[in-house]
């Protein structure tokens, strides 16, 4: 059984930059039917007991049980980070690295914002490290990821850029919606992602 990630806190916790609307919508619809459907077509095809990172990484998997791997494991993710509280910036060796990487915190958010913006259509800009703790940005359409796109990178931070994601309260804006996404990242949750 893959379980929905649960959420500590109100839907309301996170406005006025993500509305409980939204939250209500997102995590009570969306991402539950991702995880519905991700259980019934696991379990009729036998995977019921891998994990959901080596379905997505197995490319004899077909591709309706990779889109709702993908919608349950990618919601996992983001419902997690953007928890309230914690730190709102990076901090210790995630902190280092962001600097090394990208040069500074702000340009990684840039460099972010901007394959999110470019994401044509629905999908989700991503933060990655590999196993020698490297940092690597992409995007990817639909519910794909680093795992199921065989890059061998673990996603640590994840942007949603479905509309669903935004559409209630920001209408057509994602660069408003992206902009405010940032204050409600908790990035204790992403460095501990980092270092774990
Ligand atoms: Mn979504």
């Amino acid at each position: 059984m893959f379980e929905q990630i649960k959420l500590d806190y109100d839907p309301a916790a996170l406005e006025p930059y993500i509305d409980a609307e939204t939250m209500g919508i997102h995590y009570g619809k969306h991402h539950a039917a991702y995880t519905a459907n991700f259980n019934k077509l696991a379990s009729e095809a036998g995977l019921a007991d891998k994990s959901v990172e080596e379905i997505l990484a197995d490319p004899s998997v077909i591709q309706a049980i990779k889109n709702n791997a993908g919608g349950f494991y990618n919601h996992n993710l983001y419902f997690k980070q953007i928890a309230p509280g914690g730190s709102s910036v990076p901090t210790g060796k995630l902190a280092a690295k962001i600097s090394d990487t990208f040069g500074s915190f702000e340009a990684m958010k840039e460099t972010l914002t901007n394959l999110a913006m470019g994401q044509f259509g629905s999908g989700w800009a991503w933060l990655s490290k590999d196993a020698n703790g490297d940092l690597f940005a992409s995007n990817s359409p639909n519910q794909d990821n680093p795992i199921s796109l065989g890059t061998g990178h673990t996603p640590i931070l994840a942007l949603d850029v479905w509309e669903h994601a935004y559409y209630l309260k920001y209408r057509n804006l994602r660069a408003s919606y992206l902009e405010n996404l940032w204050n409600v990242i908790n990035w204790d949750v992403v460095g501990k992602l980092y270092e774990g």
